[in-house]
């Protein structure tokens, strides 16, 4: 394919300020890192594999993947902890449909990142007339983002890549696509009018001040409340307000829920966190304050048995207020009885304003109600949590998990999978804000791998994920991005042998397996291992701890099989209930 690459104009670089000329690739180059842009996730091909080398060449951090998929997902997570656009750059037609799932994955999430895809030739695409990977990736893309954009001309580019920064971070944060045809790259400006068409964005993600009276309203209805809640989502773990988050949640001592991705903004072992109490404070409370949070199907949409309704749609009565950037937001599921729209950090800020100094403490009986719910559920896992049972189940691979993230709280937990996921959750606690990372709004299976490259590459740190053994086979293959790039993730496969469990059988007694049963006894390790990671077999807790020590310590690629029961899970983890079931009664489900 490389003798096919385009041909470009060499004699500028993007250093070289005396060169008379420049061109698409550098403008794209020199645009981005004006903006404070340094690394790009992507998969190199035509057109946009010369851009690859001259983005290395000018200093930027360029990691190659073996799935765009993955460097989508890698380039989302990138943007949820820095609050900077993360870029992921894919070759035409089926490399842009690769990052797309990635890119609207990132949308329903609300992190900010750009999908750049080099693109074929507008007249022929346009025409229908049959291009290399022809497709109209603009009109493909808009649907999925928050924004998309072309760029045609070199003078424009600047103005493009502006755009699409801010369309990316301002307001709620999301996809954005950006279409740069193969003819972009080549084309060439005078190097001094190049310069001055970059546009240095100021202020990508303005401040968005909430209105007084709502401040007040909001808190009024907080004030009347006999049975306060706060729910923490994943925009409350994105805006870094963590100082005043915590100040808000300690001084009105109201109990708080995290969202899985929110875990961590505060200790989960805080004494106002409710997590162990979920179901009983969620059907309990009297007023709900929403930060990040939305009434979507991870919050059975604000009503219905778990918010203490009667019938599964309806309203359990409660007031919420909710603090969310995007107006349209409000009354999404039910009413909202104080909208507070603005950033999250400054609606905090402005919350904290108004407390003053003599705000009284919610009542105790509550407090106490939702204290005796917690110590009695925490008591229930600690038992489940000291069992040691053969083979391994999830609460005792678990237990070693939670104590490793305890002694190393800044360590990245990265998790997907149905049980390997709703138990981790569940079991392992977090200390610091935005290091679980995980399935998010869809539930997405395949962020695993892109999620721990990125996280290795902003952080540093090192990186755990805990996967289901199917959850991991979506983006597997990046182990071998995991070593080449030398990152200290350590993969942790809790491997039951298939989807949810490795029991099913074929219902027609046919040859084949049943639809979620994988291979029994696979050994992920051996997969490590072929690129020079460190591949550990473990089938009891001790010999997991062990390999998680050792990959802690040593930062080398590790992967571990970790052997769990293959009876031990649920279908669907904690979600059994939103499998539709046959109205026909047959052999198989009668
Ligand atoms: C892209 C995508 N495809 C399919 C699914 C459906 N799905 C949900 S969880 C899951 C895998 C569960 O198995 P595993 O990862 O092994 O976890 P376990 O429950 O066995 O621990 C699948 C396929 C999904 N959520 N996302
Ligand atoms: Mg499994």
């Amino acid at each position: 394919m490389g003798t096919a690459e385009p041909q470009v104009a060499t004699t500028s670089t993007t250093t070289d300020a005396q060169s008379p000329v420049t061109d698409g690739f550098h403008l794209v180059i020199d645009a981005l890192k004006l903006n404070g842009i340094d690394t790009i996730f992507g998969l190199p091909g035509i057109p946009i594999t010369d851009f690859t080398r001259m983005a290395q060449a000018a200093g930027m951090r360029v990691i190659s993947f073996r799935h765009e998929q993955s460097a989508g997902n890698a380039a989302a997570i990138a943007g949820f902890m820095t609050q900077k656009p993360g870029i992921c750059l894919t070759v035409s037609a089926p490399g842009f449909l690769n990052g797309l799932t990635a890119l609207a994955n990132a949308t329903t999430n609300c992190f900010p990142m750009i999908l750049v895809s080099g693109s074929s030739e507008r007249e022929i695409v346009d025409l229908q007339q049959g291009d290399y990977e022809e497709m109209d990736q603009l009109a493909v893309a808009k649907p999925l983002c928050k924004a998309a954009f072309r760029v045609l001309h070199a003078e424009d580019i600047g103005v493009g890549i502006a755009r699409a920064i801010r369309a990316a971070v301002s307001g709620r944060p999301g996809g954005v696509y950006l279409d740069l045809p193969a003819k972009l790259f080549a084309q060439t400006m005078d190097a001094q009018a190049g310069r001055k068409s970059l546009v240095k964005v100021v202020d990508p993600a303005p401040r968005q001040i909430p209105a007084q009276d709502a401040v007040q309203r909001a808190l009024e209805l907080l004030k009347s409340a006999k049975r306060p809640l706060i729910v923490l989502g994943k925009g409350a773990a994105y805006a870094q307000a963590d100082a005043d988050l915590r100040a808000l949640v300690e001084k009105t001592g109201i109990p708080y829920l995290p969202m899985s991705m929110a875990k961590g903004l505060l200790p989960d072992t805080h004494a106002q966190c409710a997590a162990a109490a979920r179901s009983y404070v969620l059907a309990e409370a009297d007023v709900v304050m929403l930060v990040g949070a939305r009434l979507n199907w991870l919050l059975s949409h604000g009503k219905g048995k778990t918010w203490g309704g009667k019938d599964p749609k309806a309203w359990g009565g409660q007031k919420f207020i909710q603090i969310d950037i995007s107006a349209q937001e409000m009354d999404s599921n039910v009413g909202i009885d104080a909208p507070l729209v603005g950033d999250i950090g400054s609606c905090v800020c402005a919350l904290l304003a108004g407390l003053g100094s003599n705000w009284a403490k919610p009542p105790a009986d509550w407090l106490r109600a939702v204290a005796e719910r917690k110590d009695k559920n925490l008591a229930k896992m600690a038992e489940a949590l000291a069992k040691d049972p053969t083979p391994m189940n999830f609460h005792s691979a678990l237990n070693v998990v939670r104590d490793i993230i305890k002694v190393n709280p800044d360590a990245i937990l990265v998790n997907e999978g149905a049980n390997a996921l709703d138990f981790t959750r569940s079991i392992v606690d977090m200390y610091k804000p935005r290091k679980r990372l995980d399935v998010g709004t869809w539930g997405v299976m395949g962020i695993g791998m892109g999620f721990s490259v990125a996280a290795a590459v902003v952080s540093g740190l090192p990186v755990i994920a805990i996967e289901g053994d199917s959850a991991f086979g979506f983006s597997g293959m990046e182990v071998e991005t995991i070593c080449r790039y030398h990152l200290p993730v350590c993969v942790v496969i809790f491997n039951n042998n298939g989807v949810y469990r490795g029991t099913d059988v074929n219902p027609s007694g046919g040859p084949d397996v049943a639809p979620t049963v994988f291979v029994k006894g696979a050994r992920y390790d051996k997969l490590m291992e072929a690129f020079g990671g460190v591949g550990v077999h473990a089938t009891t807790p001790a010999e997991l701890r062990k390999a998680m020590e050792q990959a802690i310590c040593s930062r080398k690629p590790t992967l571990i099989n970790a052997v769990i029961d293959e009876t031990a899970g649920t279908e669907s983890g904690r979600i059994t209930s939103l499998n539709p079931t046959s109205g026909k009664r047959n052999k198989s489900n009668s």
